[in-house]
């Protein structure tokens, strides 16, 4: 059995996995994946159609967000937890027909014109067999037979399911907005009708980047209005002799109950990779319990995990297959999957606690400390300073060095960049690739750290404000700032901040370590000549072009 998946930047020989995936994918979840995404396209066709004539329902608009994380890279790998999915998937296509139907019917009287072909007109298979072989025949490929159109088409796919993995998030703290569940069925909708061409998805991908940056923004209030906004904070990067549970993932609101859960229990809360700006809001760092950042970025927790003696969750990606060592003590959450790993579901912990309860104590190693928090609010909060010394020319320039990480060995780029930045410039960092520097020390200019860390991938909308409030003070537009984003990819996330910067405008981004495989060159002209993004080249030629010289 074959698949073709070229989602993230991990593609193999940058063209597409289609043995095996590099991420650990194989042919049966690939092509359920491309079954989900092939559902959610029949239910937005309902969806969307229902909605232009006034009728919704909150239970579909969810599960389109749901169903799209499910397909984002390193989230869920278990056949059987997908294949649940698909059916809901299915159940919820039928809902959204009933619904238009019956809206149809009240507006205009008589019968909906019915949709005989295409996604809308998918009936579940009723096997596992059967799901992969429908699957199969809606793989990648299938979207579009002109290779510049599917590239368009798919543009405007990754950037959904990376959206998606923040409404979620998003919704969890109580957040959403219609606007947004409405473009995602158009959107969702749009790229099954054949009927449009590349123009139309080229812009819709603008159009993603656009509603991403709303997303985004509903995620950074909702978690200002739940733990307020972050403040730099210490981080330990060490151990306590104590019981130990290690969280990954992105969810802060599920480490908030787990916190909650585990309070008393003699039990310290560990975060690793993209938990670890949840140290700096103040209503999660109130619980004294909440003691480390453990490990580096996700490439790395195969042989770190077997060394921290406690239990370990996911709430989100990344995970990777996980070492005999420690799957007995790993559990899954949300959307994330592994088969043959305990899934949980709701908001109770008490299988993790337990577990972590009869492991052995962590050692009791401290270690040094890192700097969190500098979201905008924090930096802003000393504007005046920063702005002064841009005046003063004691800082010279800001380096926005951010995005994923990854295993690849041109990912080094990205520590050697950071470590020759100049020492009259600032670095600004987020989402988990800082993990390649974040240990290093960067010293400060006149009180102002050089690194600041502005948080999780998401919080690039942070970093966007702080981009936009420069450029204000100094009455210019960001392009003009000295400013340079000098960014790393990974998966679907990444791809989704990477559409939401060009909706912005941003210029002159250099992209890395390789540029996406589903690209083909004429749309690559197309960003060049609009945005003149640029693969990343070598560290000495980038950063003097950054600085002008
Ligand atoms: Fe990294 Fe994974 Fe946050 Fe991604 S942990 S790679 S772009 O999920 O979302 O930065
Ligand atoms: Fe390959 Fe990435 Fe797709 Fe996994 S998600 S199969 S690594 S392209």
């Amino acid at each position: 059995m074959g698949m073709f998946c070229r989602q993230c930047e991990q593609a193999a020989k940058n063209t597409g996995c289609e043995v095996v995936g590099v991420c650990g994918k194989n042919p049966e979840v690939a092509a359920l994946q491309d079954l989900m995404l092939y559902g959610l396209k029949g239910l937005a066709i309902y969806a969307d159609k229902a909605r232009a004539l006034g009728a919704k329902d909150d239970v579909i608009d969810k599960f389109v967000i749901e169903g799209l994380f499910t397909t984002v890279t390193n989230v869920d790998f278990d056949p059987v937890q997908i294949a649940g999915k698909l059916r809901k998937c299915f159940d919820e296509k039928e809902k959204a027909k009933v619904l238009y139907e019956t809206a149809y019917r009240e507006k205009h009287g008589g019968t909906a014109p019915a949709i005989a072909d295409g996604p809308a007109a998918w009936i579940i298979a009723d096997s596992l067999e059967g799901l992969v072989a429908q699957g199969q025949a809606h793989g990648v490929k299938t979207q579009h037979s002109d290779p510049d159109v599917l590239c368009a088409i798919e543009l405007v796919n990754y950037g959904l399911k990376g959206m998606a993995a923040y409404a979620n998030h998003a919704y969890h703290l109580g957040k959403k907005d219609d606007e947004v569940f409405a473009f995602y069925h158009k959107a969702l909708a749009a790229t099954a009708d054949p009927s449009l061409g590349l123009n139309d998805f080229v812009g819709l991908a603008m159009e993603c980047g656009k509603m991403n940056i709303q997303v985004m923004g509903l995620l950074y209030q909702g978690h200002e209005d739940h733990y307020g906004a972050p403040v730099p904070t210490k981080v330990q990067l060490g151990t306590r002799k104590n019981k130990g549970i290690l969280v990954s993932g992105h969810d802060l609101r599920m480490i908030e109950e787990l916190l909650k859960q585990t309070e008393g229990k003699g039990i310290d809360v560990y975060t690793h990779g993209e938990m670890l700006p949840a140290h700096g809001y103040p209503g999660l760092k109130k619980y004294s319990h909440l003691y480390a950042n453990f490990g580096g970025a996700w490439q790395d927790q195969y042989k770190e995990f077997q060394n921290f003696p406690g239990a370990i969750i996911f709430n989100t990606n990344c995970i990777q297959r996980p070492a005999d060592q420690y799957n007995d003590r790993l559990f899954t959450w949300g959307e994330v999957g592994w088969p043959g790993i305990k899934h949980l579901t709701g908001w109770h912990f008490d299988d993790v606690i337990n577990k972590a309860l009869e492991s052995p104590d962590m050692p009791d190693a401290p270690g040094k400390e890192i700097l969190v928090g500098f979201s905008h609010n924090a930096v802003l909060g000393v504007a005046d300073k920063v702005i002064e010394a841009v005046k003063t020319g004691a800082v010279k320039h800001f380096f926005l060095i951010g995005g994923c990480d990854g295993a690849k060995p041109g990912r080094n780029y990205y520590t050697e960049f950071a470590e020759k930045v100049p020492k009259d410039c600032v670095i600004l960092t987020l989402a988990c690739g800082k993990y390649r520097f974040n240990k290093e020390e960067f010293g400060d200019i006149g009180g102002i750290p050089r690194l600041l860390d502005v948080g999780q991938c998401n919080d690039a909308y942070s970093a966007v404000q702080i981009a936009l409030a420069l450029a204000n003070a100094f009455n210019c537009g960001v392009n003009d700032l000295p400013l340079s984003f000098i960014l790393s990819w990974y998966e679907q996330k990444a791809h989704v901040i990477l559409l939401s910067l060009l909706y912005l405008g941003i210029k002159n981004i250099k992209l890395g370590p390789s540029l996406p495989a589903y690209i083909t060159p004429n749309v690559l002209k197309f960003l060049v000549d609009n945005f003149n993004i640029a693969p990343i080249g070598d560290v000495a030629g980038d950063l003097k072009a950054s600085l002008g010289q």
